[in-house]
């Protein structure tokens, strides 16, 4: 793909232009492009952008809530190639994720739930803001292999090591993989809290999970 359509899409997130993103995001499947190459290589610069312009006090909350909008866009478009390009991979495996309590990022985590979905797994999504205990019990009732834990605020990320407690509690930790992330949490944050498994992005959440449950 030419770097001016990645640029273009950077831009509608930048812009929030929601509709702009929508018909980048159709225009790309239309010529072959893999999504999550659109995604990463051209969306989430923007993303990016409006993140840092955010974090030093050029953009504000609704320039925020704008990108996130296009950005959420765009991926409703991708979703069914993405979960076409999966439906052939089986991989056996039940898998509880959600946004820790006090989060409301849901961007990352779905993609996380739909690449995982695209690859196999049966995917219990909680959405955003889930209570620990919620997290932990629902691994419980539907006997999950995996509990995934995003987080993207440095407050919330201090909670995914209460889900690994909660689940210890509940006399589940033994029968499942915890995985972390999100943008602030770390290899070695994930290794502190006891989690099983991190990753920095939905492809590699797959290949963690997959691993976790030698399933490859
Ligand atoms: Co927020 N926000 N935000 N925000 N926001 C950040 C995270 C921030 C870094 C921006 C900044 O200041 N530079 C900052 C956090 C600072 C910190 O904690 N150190 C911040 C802040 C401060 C806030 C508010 C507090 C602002 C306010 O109200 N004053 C507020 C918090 C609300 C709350 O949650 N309680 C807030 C609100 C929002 C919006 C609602 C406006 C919006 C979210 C909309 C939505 O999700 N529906 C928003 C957005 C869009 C962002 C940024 C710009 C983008 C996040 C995003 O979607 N990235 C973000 C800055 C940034 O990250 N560049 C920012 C794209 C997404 C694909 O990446 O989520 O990292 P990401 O997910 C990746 C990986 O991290 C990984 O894979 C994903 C796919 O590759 N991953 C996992 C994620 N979860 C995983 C789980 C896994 C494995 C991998 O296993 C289970």
């Amino acid at each position: 793909m030419s770097q001016e359509m990645y640029e273009a899409m950077a831009n509608s997130v930048i812009d929030g232009e929601v509709e702009d993103a929508a018909q980048l995001a159709q225009q790309a499947l239309e010529i072959g492009i893999d999504p999550l190459d659109a995604i990463n290589n051209g969306f989430v610069k923007g993303l990016d952008n409006v993140g840092e312009a955010f974090g030093c006090g050029e953009m504000f909350l609704p320039d925020l809530v704008l990108a996130a909008e296009a950005m959420k866009r765009a991926i409703v478009v991708f979703e069914p190639e993405m979960e076409r390009q999966g439906s052939e991979r089986h991989i056996p495996g039940k898998v509880v994720i959600g946004t820790i309590q006090g989060d409301i990022h849901d961007i990352g985590k779905t993609l996380v739930a739909t690449m995982l979905s695209a690859s196999g797994f049966q995917v219990f999504d909680l959405g955003v803001d889930v209570p620990v205990a919620k997290l932990a019990q629902k691994a419980r009732e539907v006997g999950a292999d995996i509990v995934g834990v995003s987080s993207l605020l440095t407050t919330t990320m201090l909670k995914q090591r209460e889900v690994i407690v909660a689940l210890d509690d509940l006399g589940y930790r033994q029968s499942v993989k915890v995985i972390v992330g999100g943008a602030p949490v770390t290899k070695s944050w994930a290794g502190e809290i006891g989690a099983d498994g991190y990753s920095e992005d939905a492809i590699s959440a797959v290949k963690v999970a997959t691993q976790l449950l030698d399933v490859a």
